[in-house]
C-alpha cells in the first residue's frame, strides 16, 4: 500500500508570554515535523474570561505519515509539557501554549474531536484556516471554509505583524 502524507492543521494559542511560547513551540515542532505553512497570528480576546490577558492565535500546517493519536500524544502534548503548560479543571484557564489538531487530512475521528467543532464558531481558527486552504471543505459535513468565514465576525482579530513575519520567515523553503 502506498503511504501518503496527510495534511494536518494545528490550532495554536497562548496567553502567557505568547510570543516567546509560540516561537518556542514552532522550533520544537519544526525540528520534529517540518512546518509546511503558517497563517498570520492574531491578537484575540480570551473567550469567556474578560480579566485574562489577550491570546495570540494562528494555525500551522504539517505534512506527516504519523497517526493523529501519535501526533497528539507523542508530539503536541510533549511540546505543551516542555513549555510548562499547566492543566486545570477550568478549560478556559490561561496557558503558555495550546496545540490542537483541528483537521487531520479528510478524516473524521470522532473520539478525538477531529474535525474540531470550534472551527465553526472561533474566528481565530476559521480565518487562519481559510488563509492556508481557501478551497477546503470540513471533512464529514463538507461545509466549505469560505461559507464559515462569511458568517463570522472578524473585527476582533488584529494581526500581530512582528510574530507573523518572524514565523513566515522561519518556514524552510
Ligand atoms: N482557548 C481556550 C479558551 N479561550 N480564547 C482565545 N482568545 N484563544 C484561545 O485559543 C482560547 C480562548 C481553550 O480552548
Ligand atoms: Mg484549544
Ligand atoms: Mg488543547
Amino acid at each position: 500500500m502506498e503511504n501518503k502524507l496527510v495534511d494536518v492543521y494545528i490550532g495554536v494559542g497562548s496567553n502567557i508570554q505568547p510570543v516567546k511560547n509560540i516561537l518556542g513551540a514552532f522550533r520544537l515542532l519544526d525540528t520534529d515535523i517540518a512546518i509546511a505553512a503558517t497563517s498570520a497570528f492574531y491578537k484575540t480576546k480570551a473567550i469567556n474570561r474578560p480579566d485574562q490577558e489577550d491570546y495570540l492565535n494562528g494555525v500551522w500546517l504539517v505534512r506527516t505519515l504519523r497517526s493523529a493519536i501519535e501526533i497528539k500524544k507523542q508530539v503536541l502534548e510533549k511540546i505543551e509539557k516542555s513549555l510548562k503548560r499547566v492543566r486545570t479543571e477550568d478549560k478556559f484557564s490561561s496557558r503558555t501554549i495550546d496545540l490542537d489538531i483541528i483537521l487531520y487530512g479528510d478524516m473524521v475521528i470522532e473520539e478525538m474531536g477531529i474535525p474540531d467543532k470550534d472551527i465553526y464558531n472561533r474566528a481565530f481558527l476559521s480565518i487562519p484556516l481559510f488563509e492556508l486552504a481557501p478551497d477546503l471543505s470540513i471533512p464529514g459535513e463538507m461545509v466549505p471554509i469560505i461559507d464559515i468565514i462569511k458568517g463570522i465576525k472578524s473585527s476582533e482579530l488584529k494581526i500581530h505583524d512582528e510574530l507573523t513575519k518572524n514565523l513566515k520567515e522561519s518556514i524552510k523553503k
